[in-house]
């Protein structure tokens, strides 16, 4: 039997023909009538493929009565309305468990940009000005304080590697875990006031929404350094582009922005930070991996009734 299923945006050049040969695929981007595909296709429709960033819109779900599963690309949650989800028992599906690595790779190449300047320095050489004069020094960071705001999966996995850098690791989260040997702060505000590089891996969405305020930027201090790889929203992106050009920190480097891949004129002209886009699993390998994942999932619920890699509701 073919099943139907709702593609929300493009997802790979990889994925997106495999989706198209292995079920009835409907593009919900494509659509300049997307009322008018609800009604002709509503009752048939019984999963959506999508992405992070994009998730599912919301009311989507409401309006697809036959829909039983999800498969999302990515581990971000924030776009998709779980415990709609949940309560209308449809299952989610995301990524997980292949993307960790780089993601935490991605963060400790931040933490060593933003101190070591090697983005900043590549421009300086390839403008020519090392002729003339000699780079600033930098920031060093082996031995330095490292705080992670989130410890799940990725988090423990970017403490492993800081301790790699004889870094000195602790965090902040909901609550203290009993098997970490690093020490815990209740807020983000104490962390950042005893770190010297403030890593962001906690979930986006409303419960974490400008976390990082700018009462933790100024915690952090002068001599202290932001890196975001988590989503945009978790940081007030004003508050710290105002942090950055004043010096009231002395840098950051960041993954993830409020209103991707929109960067503001005022971010990316300052020379104290270090942008990327949105990359932390964007790695031939992972991104296969990932991509895999949301046919293997919307493929084991249609045999089995069981996705693969779901998300805790
Ligand atoms: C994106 C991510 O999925 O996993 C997440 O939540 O944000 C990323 O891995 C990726 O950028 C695809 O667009």
């Amino acid at each position: 039997m073919t099943h139907t299923v709702l593609q929300i945006g493009p997802i790979s050049d990889y994925i997106d023909p495999k989706l198209a040969q292995t079920f009835r695929l409907l593009k919900w981007w494509e659509q300049s009538q997307p009322d008018a595909l609800l009604v002709a296709e509503g009752a048939n429709i019984t999963g959506i493929a999508t992405n992070a960033p994009v998730g599912v819109p919301p009311g989507l779900l409401d309006r697809l009565p036959a829909l039983k599963v999800i498969s999302s690309r990515g581990v971000g949650m924030d776009k998709v309305d779980l415990a709609r989800a949940n309560t209308l028992g449809i299952q989610v599906a995301g990524s997980f468990g292949v993307l960790n690595g780089c993601v935490a790779d991605m963060a400790m190449a931040l933490i060593l940009d933003t101190a070591r300047q090697v983005s900043a320095a590549d421009r300086y050489v390839r403008s020519g000005k090392w002729a003339h004069q000699r780079y600033p020094l930098t920031t060093r960071v082996y031995g330095k304080k490292l705080g992670i705001v989130g410890l799940g999966q990725i988090g423990s996995l970017i403490a492993r590697r800081a301790a790699g850098f004889d870094m000195e690791i602790a965090y902040t989260s909901r609550r203290a875990h009993s098997d970490t040997p690093h020490r815990y702060f209740e807020s983000a505000r104490a962390l950042a006031q005893w770190c010297d590089f403030l890593v962001v891996v906690v979930p986006g969405g409303a419960a974490t929404r400008h976390l990082i305020s700018r009462e933790v930027l100024d915690a952090l201090g002068p001599e202290g350094y932001l890196v975001n790889i988590a989503r945009g929203s978790v940081v007030d992106e004003a508050a710290l582009i105002e942090a950055l050009a004043s010096r009231r920190i002395a840098g950051a480097a960041l993954d993830v922005y409020e209103h991707e891949p929109h960067i503001p004129e005022a971010l990316s002209a300052l020379d104290n930070v270090v942008l990327s886009p949105h990359a932390g699993s964007a790695t031939r390998e992972t991104r296969t991996a990932m991509d895999d994942l949301v046919v293997d999932n919307l493929r084991a619920y249609y045999e089995n009734g069981k996705v693969l890699t779901p998300a805790a509701a």
